[in-house]
């Protein structure tokens, strides 16, 4: 699906690499739960929850059909139907407020479901993250901050922007229980976020999440990013989070060569038709800007 887009938008922000965070923590969400992802791989966490292809491509290409109707591009989607929010503005960081707000709703409402949000590293100095998990702490809160550490803030390395030695020490020093998983292994990130998700859900309790990936496109599709050093690259695309999966299924038995393949060119096939129907689709007229309620 992102390579569809790469090919019309240069301005997407791909999420290659990092489906292993992003997968592996929005399908960990229950129904009920409140899912508020970061801009990169929005629309691929909204697709672990039932939302259109065709939908989503139309968002991308500003279209009325997209689910905002237009009025924002389709990676900061948002569907209150489904509890999943938006980015709502280009500001990173006040989406990491929404959860700790959605969470705090959660617990009003009597408990029983929890938030979950996904930020990068470069998000992670913002200081509302602090204020959150402050607020977070003391008011047990069900929120399961979950950082998408891709190792790079546009061009500026994580290493030259985030100080201490370990992210998951700053939530620490709040009192919340915070762990280091392999972002690229989605088995591991869905068992880690499923499991910080239920201890929201029955015990009110925040946590928070490091998942080390790593971005392999440009800050955008039109990126070269010929900042970092090739090798660096290289060596993570061998740690392709989706080969790893499809690998492990193969090697244990849950699926043929043969079958993947198969599953590959369908999905593939489906994007690109996908594309072209949302290309087609109207640009939206002039009521949609009179629509205040355009998002829902
Ligand atoms: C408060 C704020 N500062 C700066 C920007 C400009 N900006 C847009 S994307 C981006 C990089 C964010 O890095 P990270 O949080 O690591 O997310 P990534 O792009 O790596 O997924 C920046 C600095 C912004 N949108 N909001
Ligand atoms: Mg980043």
């Amino acid at each position: 699906m992102e390579d569809a887009i790469g090919r019309v938008s240069g301005h997407y922000h791909p999420a290659r690499g990092e489906e292993g965070v992003i997968v592996g923590s929005f399908s960990a969400l229950h129904e009920g739960d409140f899912g508020v992802p970061h801009y990169r791989g929005a629309i691929v966490a909204s697709l672990t929850h039932g939302a259109d292809m065709r939908r989503l491509l139309a968002g991308v290409l500003g279209r009325e059909t997209g689910y905002t109707r237009g009025r924002q591009r389709g990676d900061f989607v948002g569907r209150f139907e489904r509890r999943f929010f938006g980015l709502f503005s280009g500001t990173l960081g006040p989406s990491i407020g929404y959860a700790t707000g959605a969470g705090l709703s959660c617990k009003l409402d009597g408990g029983g479901h929890a938030a979950l949000v996904t930020f990068g590293d470069g998000t992670s100095n913002s200081g509302l993250l602090y204020e959150s998990l402050n607020m977070a702490a003391m008011l047990k809160l069900p929120v399961v901050y979950v950082c998408q550490n891709n190792q790079y803030a546009v061009s500026m390395p994580a290493s030259r922007s985030i100080g201490g030695a370990a992210l998951a020490d700053r939530a620490r020093a709040f009192g919340i229980e915070a762990v280091d998983v392999d972002g690229n292994d989605v088995q591991a990130v869905n068992a880690t976020v499923g499991k910080a998700l239920e201890r929201a859900r029955l015990e009110g309790l925040p946590s928070f999440v490091h998942a080390l990936t790593y971005r392999v496109s440009g800050h955008w599709a039109s990126d070269p990013g010929d900042y970092r050093p090739a090798a660096e690259r290289d060596a993570w695309m061998l740690k392709d989070p989706i080969q790893r999966l499809a690998q492990a299924l193969i090697a244990e038995g849950g699926i043929t060569q043969a079958e993947y393949d198969a599953l590959c060119a369908s999905t593939e096939a489906e994007a690109v038709q996908a594309m072209e129907l949302a290309q087609a689709d109207p640009m939206p007229g002039t009521s949609v800007t009179a629509d205040t309620h355009a998002y829902i």
